[in-house]
């Protein structure tokens, strides 16, 4: 049977554009060079899908940026004030900004750690079609031989995540105008058509979500009405990340020709039988993880979509963008892990394999077996672990509250003696060119260890006296020994592994490399607490521990798929809870504790999302319960996460939650249910996330605000997030402002 992936990575397998997108914008290369590499980029994966023997080849799954971004390019949907730039300024422009321009928003892609660029819709701008990117695409794959299909976010999922542009009529929705925009997709058809194209990918993951029945109702209109264009190519439209629910039948109704099941997340639908005369393409190898697909369970789940289904593709269950490209890059993995371990083009091998297996089922095989859904099955040929001991899970066994928040914010006034509207920040500090090229010494070998811990220690030390000088109340070490929030945890974690070449595309031109959890997870020895006695050793100031929670570690990772999530949040619960304690032991008085993935987990249909959240916040009271009442704990959030989850947020119960909140001038104040948050509240007042220096009175403002709605015992004043990419003159500039500004706030509030 033919077989398929439905995307594959694109930001090279050393990072080719990646480091070809830096030099352009820092106006090292010029744009040519910069198409030269993303060409070769191009053609090195076409090439290498063709030659592993993969039947069917997608493209338009390069991006410069974002497969979002290309989409609004494609429909026209550029917003007015980046048209007046030349088009690829236009394009970076709404990625990043310019001087004079901010960027569109950026957030996360459904439940993964990719970011999408968000489009800007309004209620009247005309959309129209700018098909050169596909085209080209289709051309040049054309002339390395190779025909392809051309995959684009689908119009629905598209509106669903646009945002309607600011100051438009009341009421106005982008999914409004989905009329309008399917009019642009049936020119884009036609454009393919006549270039000969004969299949295309819609991507429409909108659809295994809960749907209204609006939304389900403009799907019917929108495919039945694509579907019934004659001068078109074969139309597939792929739903990754869940099942298709309620979208499969509407779906069925129309002309399509095919649609993409996730049957990793999902099971083969019972109601599978309504798609005959539709080819499916049968997502049995998870695009979502690196774990080696179980080749046995994947087959019986092919028989079972085969025993109704006529033309069945074996494929991905989404696009491969979301895991690294080659196994092979990696020498430092133990045996017995790699074993277990597949990334894209390993991925790719085992779709080609199953699709060249006889059709058949092997003599007494049951035809209908039905979820290839990862867990049991997957683990049967490729064990994932040692089993969770009771001991391990950790936070089943123990106590998951503190006092009540009175009895410790006493204890913790009379431990810290804070003044009010205390100032701090939210941990990193700016990593210079320096740091970063002696953590590169250190892991060459050409920086001994001992070299690079004097440069750490120096490091800290210069954030230290910075904030002493400035009259930050609650300081932090800056964290210059930590490359990424996660993987230096993951490195000092037993059940981890790291990888040297695993990255993934985050959003842009960043990348991480997500740690594996393949095993039981244990704190064998401290993991911050040298450097924060070190850092505490330095000033008489409070000097906050900074430690990543449970939540976020597991979210970043790729995790074993054999023991329930609740049960790996708690084991890293518990071992964050050990590096709590012996913070504490080490004489610090403030543990914050960051969950900014809290949200990204969340399930994609409702009824799943309580039993998650369960988890998540229980995990985080694993790791921070055992904290002395006089021990104030702080946790910090981004301001998407919070509006839409603020019941867990409140339940973590900790003692100071600071919230992003400056791009949105304060609004985050105005979320109903903020201001009851019986616990200290710090609302960032300064966007880390813009070079621009905020004033004074700005920051003033911002505070006022703050207090015109919370109690001014539980206000807290900082910055929105960490101040790891900005340079050191911005923040001493900035934090500046912040420490005047609350000084002057501070006497009025004595004042009054
Ligand atoms: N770590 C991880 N995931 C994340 C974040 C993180 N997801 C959400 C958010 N933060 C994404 N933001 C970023 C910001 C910067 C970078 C990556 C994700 C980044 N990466 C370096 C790069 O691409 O050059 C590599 C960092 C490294 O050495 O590991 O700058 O903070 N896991
Ligand atoms: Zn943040």
């Amino acid at each position: 049977p033919p077989s398929t992936v439905l995307g594959y990575p694109r930001i090279g397998p050393h990072r080719e554009l990646k480091k070809a997108l830096e030099s352009h914008w820092d106006g090292t290369i010029g744009a040519d060079e910069l198409a030269k590499t993303a060409r070769e980029l191009r053609e090195q994966t076409w090439l290498r899908l063709r030659d592993l023997g993969l039947g069917a080849v997608p493209s338009n799954t390069f991006s410069y940026y974002d497969q979002v971004l290309d989409t609004a390019v494609l429909l026209g949907a550029v917003p007015a004030r980046y048209r007046a730039l030349p088009p690829g300024d236009a394009y970076f422009a709404m990625a990043r900004g310019t001087q004079g321009v901010a960027p569109l928003r950026m957030t996360k892609w459904f439940d993964t750690n990719y970011h999408y660029i968000v489009p800007e819709i309004d209620a009247t701008s005309p959309f129209r079609l700018d098909a050169a990117k596909v085209l080209d695409e289709v051309r040049e794959a054309r002339e390395l031989g190779i025909e392809t299909r051309p995959v684009i976010v689908g119009p629905v999922t598209f509106l669903s995540l646009a945002q309607a542009a600011p100051g438009g009529p009341a009421g106005f929705a982008p999914l409004d105008r989905l009329g309008d925009v399917v009019a642009v997709y049936a020119e884009l058809l036609a454009a393919l058509h006549a270039e000969g194209v004969s299949w295309v990918q819609l991507d429409e993951p909108i659809l295994v979500t809960d749907l209204d029945a609006a939304v389900l109702a403009g799907v019917r209109a929108a495919y039945t009405r694509l579907g019934d264009r004659t001068a078109r190519p074969r139309l597939l439209v792929a739903a990754p990340f869940g099942e298709l629910g309620e979208a499969l039948p509407v779906l069925a109704s129309t002309a399509i020709d095919a649609v993409g099941l996730d049957l990793v997340r999902g099971r083969v639908p019972a109601d599978l039988g309504l798609l005959a005369g539709k080819t499916v393409v049968a997502g049995v190898v998870s695009g979502r993880d690196i774990w080696r697909t179980h080749l046995g369970s994947a087959a019986a789940t092919l028989r079972a979509v085969r025993a109704q289904i006529e033309h069945v593709v074996v494929a991905t269950s989404c696009s491969l963008q979301h895991v690294p490209y080659d196994l092979a890059l990696e020498d430092g993995l133990d045996d017995e892990l790699r074993e277990r371990l597949a990334f894209a083009e390993q991925k790719v091998a085992e779709i080609v394999s199953l699709a060249d297996a006889p059709a058949r089922a092997p003599q007494g095989a049951p035809e209908t077996s039905a979820p290839a859904r990862g867990v049991t099955e997957r683990s049967e040929g490729a064990p994932q672990g040692a089993p969770v001991t009771a001991d391990s899970a950790g936070g089943k066994a123990v106590p998951t509250a503190r006092s009540p928040y009175a009895v410790r914010a006493a204890a913790q006034a009379a431990h810290l003696r804070l003044p009010a509207l205390p100032v701090t920040t939210i941990g990193s500090f700016p990593q210079t060119p320096e740091l970063r090229a002696a953590r590169t010494g250190l892991v060459g070998g050409s920086l001994p260890a001992a070299d690079y811990d004097r440069r750490v220690r120096a490091e800290i030390e210069r954030a230290i006296r910075l904030q002493e000088r400035l009259g930050v109340d609650v300081l932090v070490h800056g964290e210059p020994e930590r490359n990424d929030m996660v993987q230096f945890f993951a490195e000092r974690l037993d059940g981890f592994a790291v990888t040297k070449h695993g990255w993934v595309q985050s959003y842009g031109s960043r990348c991480t490399r997500p740690p594996i959890l393949h095993g039981e997870v244990k704190r064998p020895a401290p993991m911050t607490v040298e450097l924060a006695a070190y850092a505490q050793s330095l000033t008489d100031k409070p000097v906050k521990g900074m430690l990543t929670g449970p939540v976020t570690i597991t979210a970043w990772s790729f995790v074993r798929r054999d023991v329930p999530l609740g049960d790996l949040l708690d084991q890293v619960g518990a071992a964050i809870r050990d590096e709590v304690a012996d913070l504490e032991a080490a004489g610090i008085g403030i543990i914050q504790v960051d969950e900014p993935a809290l949200r990204e987990l969340l399930p994609l249909r409702r009824a799943e999302q309580a039993e998650y959240l369960a988890w998540a916040v229980g995990a985080y009271r694993v790791a921070t319960s055992g904290a002395a009442d006089r021990t104030q704990i702080h946790t910090h959030l981004c301001y998407s996460n919070a509006a839409e989850v603020l019941d867990a947020i409140d339940a973590l119960d900790a003692d100071v939650t600071t919230i992003e909140s400056a791009r949105s001038h304060g609004t985050i104040l105005g979320v109903s249910g903020l201001p009851d948050f019986a616990r200290g509240l710090g609302p960032g007042v300064y966007d880390i996330h813009s070079p621009r220096v905020p004033g004074v009175e700005e920051v003033e403002k911002l505070i006022a605000a703050a207090l015109a709605v919370l109690p001014a015992d539980r206000v807290w004043v900082n910055p929105d997030c960490g101040l790891k990419t900005r340079t050191y003159p911005q923040v001493e500039a900035a934090l500046t402002h912040v420490v005047r500004a609350a000084a002057r706030q501070r006497l009025r509030l004595a004042a009054a």
